[in-house]
């Protein structure tokens, strides 16, 4: 069994929001295209949601940190975000021209940690429950695309293969924050080391 994965396609990583990724709106319809290919197949479409509370620790406006720097965050390497995503926000919706999804993995949940990875949080302290819905749909294939490739994507990712799974990440759906210029070409090329078959979708 297939599943797609669509990860953090929300307002606040997309033009206009508090944490846009460059280009962002490029990969809207490539996912729509994809779920909606999902869907007539019967495959499973999942997608995740970046979800924190106003006080998460991530922010730099909570930690006393700066945007984009890194510091630690309960002995965890921590890069200072601003404030996005918010819990039932307009930020942490789904971008308006998004296909319907009605399988959500929500993440970040926890003020004390963050959680790129949609499996387990950044310490792996705590599981979603993505892997147990994959389970149950004995799905064995993930096709992954979505915002940010350098952050949320590549750490569902890597969590992925660890997990056992055949992995294609659609490099034409996904799009990276970049901090620094290479960081998004470095994901990628780390992602297929580590056995991800990188593919595009037509
Ligand atoms: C993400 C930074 C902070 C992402 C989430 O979705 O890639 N990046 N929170
Ligand atoms: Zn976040």
């Amino acid at each position: 069994m297939k599943a797609l994965i669509v990860v953090d396609i929300q307002n606040d990583f997309c033009e206009g929001g508090s944490l846009a990724v460059k280009d962002a709106h490029q990969i809207i319809d490539i996912a729509n295209n994809m779920i909606k290919y999902f869907n007539q197949n019967n495959f499973l479409v999942v997608a995740t949601k970046d979800w924190h509370p106003s006080t998460h620790k991530s922010f730099a406006s909570n930690s006393n940190g700066t945007i984009g720097e890194v510091g630690t965050l309960n002995g965890l390497l921590q890069v200072w975000w601003p404030d996005h995503c918010i819990e039932n926000t307009y930020g942490s919706e789904f971008h308006p021209d998004l296909a319907e999804i009605k399988t959500i993995i929500y993440k970040g949940t926890d003020l004390e940690i963050d959680s790129y990875s949609g499996f387990f949080d950044n310490g792996k302290l705590k599981e979603t429950n993505l892997l147990k819905i994959l389970k149950e749909n004995s799905v064995t294939e993930l096709f992954i695309l979505g915002l940010a490739t350098d952050y949320c994507v590549k750490y569902t990712v890597l969590d992925a293969l660890e997990l056992g799974f055949d992995v294609n990440v659609v490099s034409n759906g996904c799009k990276g924050v970049n901090l620094s210029p290479n960081d998004s070409d470095n994901a990628f090329l780390e992602m297929q080391n580590k056995g991800a078959k990188i593919i595009e979708w037509k």
